[in-house]
């Protein structure tokens, strides 16, 4: 049987792949590779359409963490100013002009080692002024216990991002302060309490293709897929030990995409951070590679993002509709 007969072959969702297999995607051809991805997406997904969230930082730096890559540690000189938690009315104003505006999801992040148990309440009440407005809901807010998983279930919560970032080889290269097993084990509290779980990675970070490869893995070996899977290019932000790693060659971010598609066929697979930095065709190549999601506005949590209108100027470039939800 040739290659192109297997892939009109309805796809197979599977949790049993080898490193040695996922490697030899990232070696493909590109244009076999592109191809592979791209026939499997529209298996899953109508092609042409990007789901939309909005992100919204409710309390920026101090955080206790040492993170290489990030702006919010405490232990990094940037020049971040760091601001306490929003108050529940700013949040709620927010996500009404994001509604407005045309986005389905309104993610919420903090910077927070774990959410404690007196922070709840308040978590819990904008969740559920979020939804009362209409929006699905996703927070990242670091680690978090099952009892509390299953009270953030109660209010309404749909989504949880909390990312395993790279390879279980790489991370302790990037950070100390936890562990990849703290993560897993938050990310299984939350699936088990039965929110949508949120899950991926940052590329760029001096890591090799093994360790993309082992990121991929681990992601696409859980029992149940991440429903979304944000692929994150590294922001370089002066003062953190991550500013001057060396770029990443753009074909290796998008061959990254399209193997996260090809190992996640049903997940929603979110081009994220980093998009500010790549032009139009890098991105118009990630979405043909299986990127379905992206965060629409101008900021991230603390890092510029696309303007709205140069992302509408592409989509339309693109012939891409923004759609409510996947
Ligand atoms: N503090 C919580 C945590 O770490 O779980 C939630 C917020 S944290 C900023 C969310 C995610 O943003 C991180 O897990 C990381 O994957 C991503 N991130 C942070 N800084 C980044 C950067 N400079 N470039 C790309 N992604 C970044
Ligand atoms: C994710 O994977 N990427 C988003 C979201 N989840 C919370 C965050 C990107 C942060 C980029 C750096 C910043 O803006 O501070
Ligand atoms: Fe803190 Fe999250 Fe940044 Fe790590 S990624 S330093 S946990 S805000």
């Amino acid at each position: 049987m040739s290659k192109n007969t297997q892939l009109s072959q309805p796809a197979k969702i599977r949790h049993d792949w080898d490193k040695t297999e996922i490697l030899s995607l990232f070696q493909r051809p590109f244009n076999d590779l592109l191809f592979q991805a791209h026939s499997l997406h529209r298996q899953f997904f109508k092609p042409n359409d990007v789901q939309i969230s909005t992100l919204l930082n409710i309390k920026t730096g101090a955080c206790p963490e040492d993170c290489s890559y990030c702006p919010q540690s405490a232990r990094h000189e940037t020049d971040l100013e760091k601001e306490k938690l929003m108050a529940v009315e700013e949040v709620v104003a927010a996500a009404k002009f994001a509604k407005k505006n045309g986005s389905s999801r309104f993610c919420m992040g903090a910077a927070w080692r774990e959410l404690r148990d007196r922070d709840l309440n308040y978590i819990e009440t904008v969740i559920k002024e979020i939804k009362a407005i209409g929006l699905e809901t996703c927070v990242t807010l670091g680690m978090v216990k099952a009892e509390q998983a299953k009270q953030l279930k109660a209010a309404g919560l749909d989504y949880y991002n909390h990312n395993i970032d790279t390879s279980v080889e790489f991370y302790e290269k990037v950070i100390t302060t936890r562990t990849y097993e703290d993560r897993l084990k938050t990310l299984d509290n939350i699936r088990d309490a039965g929110i949508n779980v949120c899950c991926g990675g940052i590329v760029g970070m001096g890591e090799d293709i093994n360790d993309r490869a082992g990121l991929l893995m681990t992601l696409a070996n859980m029992a149940t897929h991440p429903e979304s899977v944000p692929i994150n290019l590294l922001v370089k932000v002066k003062g953190t030990p991550l500013e001057n790693a060396e770029d990443l060659e753009s074909f290796d971010f998008i061959r990254t995409v399209a193997v996260a598609r090809i190992l996640m066929p049903a997940s929603t697979v979110r081009l994220s951070a980093g998009r500010a930095d790549m032009n139009d065709e890098m991105q118009a190549l990630c979405y043909f590679a299986g990127a379905n999601s992206v965060f629409y506005g101008e900021k991230l949590l603390t890092t510029p993002n696309p303007d709205v209108s140069r992302d509408q100027q592409l989509f339309n470039k693109l012939g891409i509709n923004f759609i409510q939800t996947h």
